[in-house]
């Protein structure tokens, strides 16, 4: 028989490892839309209809291209459910002499497809997934022996090997990293260029058809799915980016305002991890962007920084530290996930702001996922299972291996600071430095205490008091309870109680989705 090919919904990449080592006349392409992979989170609809109407496409171009391609649709009445199920049913079909399978980006479905060549008839050949700078190897070399793995020193590491922004054997400019060129507030009347939008044509339109169908009561809004679901659509949002935005990207790339949901982010991670953009790729064109005078050093080096530093270190952190990594709750944070999550009833202005544009997108920026959301969950104490599961839902760029390092590690420290040398904790004033948010808000942000003060300043001392023994000897922290502890007793005692109450006042998202 033919040799069988199997592609997951991630791998849409016409130069994935198993494609490249495969001859057209002899190979059966298989690609599953199956059950288990739209149900194992409560997922967004837009993300649902990015991964099945990129699927979509995908096969598409691969049978125009020559491949034969096995597509099985959610809606096949004889669909096993499961990407194990499918197999089993393609392995009759075809009669494979062997499975050829590029490792997949989440555990769960690593420890599922090790059991494939023990069920099925055939050999099963998992190739690495060389789309990324690193080998898993390599990045366990580089952790093997270290106390901590930082990024900066990893990313360096990449810088070398790519060769990106690198005058010989030194970083050009003469430093590695332009960050702290990259914390600007917004200005007043700010705006960012809009982004390319692409308008669903009959195939995301029948994919949407079928998601309002099955998945009704899941979060979020269809009627502005509008996300780049094949490679071409990709490029063109990528040269947007390279022309309009990436100059003002690193200046204002923590910066926050109201209603505008991308300012001057690529918005180009959907289509990064589906396998539509190559990273290394977006990094040679800011790269050039830079050599040819266009864009600022600090917006380069920032942009290249996420893409071969972050995107590459968080996937070898995660393939590290699972399956603990999913468990890890160093805080013992307890508190069930608020209902506004879900809803947006709050009138915490900047949390409503973020759930809104998560809502209507199925995205939201670093900076909102970071130091607002996950800023509130870590400093609310929320049960970091929930959390994990609520950004694994919602967004339409998550896949547990780049999303699960983020928020367990970076945002709720509940890896106990492998990842993070301190806690993202911030109280409102930050919110306050870095956005619009907080002028209309109902609270106000320089009130302290009482039933007007801005909740993450209460919340703030409140998990630092809560912590206190998790934390004090962290160098990075330990001068603040100095701080805390030169207040007089009747301020505590008021940041306390006026945290207690909030926190007694949130209502919990029990089953609602
Ligand atoms: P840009 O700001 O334009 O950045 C460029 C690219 O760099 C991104 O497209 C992305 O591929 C990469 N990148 C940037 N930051 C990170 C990071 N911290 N880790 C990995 N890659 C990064 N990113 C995801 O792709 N999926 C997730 O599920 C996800 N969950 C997150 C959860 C939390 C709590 C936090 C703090 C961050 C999370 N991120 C996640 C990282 C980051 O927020 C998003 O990659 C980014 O907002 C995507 O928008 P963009 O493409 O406009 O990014
Ligand atoms: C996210 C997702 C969804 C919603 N549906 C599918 C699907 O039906 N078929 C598929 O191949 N992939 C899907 N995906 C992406 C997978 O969850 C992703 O490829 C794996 O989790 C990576 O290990
Ligand atoms: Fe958010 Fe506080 Fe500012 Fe309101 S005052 S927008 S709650 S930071």
């Amino acid at each position: 028989g033919p040799v069988l090919v199997p592609v997951l919904g991630d791998q849409l990449s016409h130069s994935l490892a198993s494609l490249r080592g495969s001859e057209k006349a002899d190979t059966v392409v298989l690609m599953m839309e199956v059950a288990e992979e739209a149900t194992y989170v409560p997922h967004h609809k837009q993300k649902l209809v990015l991964f099945l109407s990129a699927m979509r496409h995908f096969a598409a171009e691969l049978a125009a291209e020559g491949w034969r391609v096995d597509y099985i649709t959610l809606d096949d009445p004889a669909n096993a459910g499961s990407f194990t199920g499918e197999v089993a049913r393609a392995v009759e079909r075809h009669n494979p002499r062997a499975i050829r399978v590029v490792e997949p980006g989440e555990w769960r479905v690593r420890a599922a497809m090790e059991q494939w060549a023990d069920k099925f008839p055939c050999p099963v050949d998992i190739l690495p997934d060389d789309r990324f700078v690193a080998s898993l190897a390599e990045f366990r070399d580089w952790a093997d022996g270290r106390k901590a793995l930082r990024m900066e020193y990893f990313y360096r590491e990449m810088r070398r090997k790519t060769g990106l922004l690198m005058d010989g054997g030194e970083p050009v400019g003469g430093q590695w990293n332009y960050d702290h060129d990259n914390r600007e507030p917004p200005k007043k009347g700010l705006k960012a260029p809009p982004r390319p939008l692409f308008a669903p044509d009959a195939i995301t339109r029948d994919v949407i058809a079928m998601v309002e169908a099955r998945f009704p009561d899941n979060f979020g809004n269809l009627a502005s799915f509008h996300w780049p679901v094949t490679a071409a659509q990709a490029q063109t949002a990528a040269d947007a980016f390279f022309a309009e935005r990436l100059a003002d990207f690193g200046q204002y790339q923590d910066a926050m305002l109201f209603g505008q949901d991308d300012l001057f982010h690529s918005m180009l991670s959907t289509s990064i991890n589906l396998g539509l953009l190559d990273p290394l790729d977006l990094c040679r064109r800011a790269e050039s962007e830079y050599r040819e005078g266009r864009a600022p050093l600090n917006s380069v080096e920032g942009f290249i920084r996420q893409l071969i530093g972050w995107r590459e270190y968080v996937r070898g952190f995660y393939w590290l530290k699972m399956p603990g990594l999913a468990q890890a709750n160093e805080l013992a944070a307890n508190r069930p996930l608020p209902a506004f999550w879900w809803t947006g009833e709050t009138d915490m202005r900047c949390l409503a702001d973020c759930v809104r544009s998560t809502h209507d997108n199925a995205h939201a920026h670093h900076i909102q996922r970071l130091m607002v959301l996950g800023n509130f969950a870590l400093l609310a104490g929320i049960r970091p299972a929930e959390v994990q599961e609520w950004f694994l839902a919602v967004y339409a760029d998550a896949l547990e291996w780049v999303e699960l390092p983020n928020v367990a590690a970076m945002a709720l420290y509940a890896d106990g600071g492998m990842l993070a040398s301190k806690p993202y904790a911030a109280s409102g004033a930050y919110i306050d430095r870095m956005s619009d948010y907080c002028g209309k808000c109902r609270y106000k942000v320089s009130a302290k205490t009482g039933p007007d003060a801005c909740p993450f300043n209460p919340l703030y001392w409140d998990f630092l008091h809560r912590n206190r023994p998790a934390l004090e000897a962290n160098p990075r922290i330990g001068r603040i309870y100095a701080t805390w502890d030169r207040m007089d007793e009747g301020k505590r005692a008021d940041y306390l109680a006026t945290a207690e109450t909030f926190l007694r006042e949130l209502a919990p998202a029990n089953a609602e989705k």
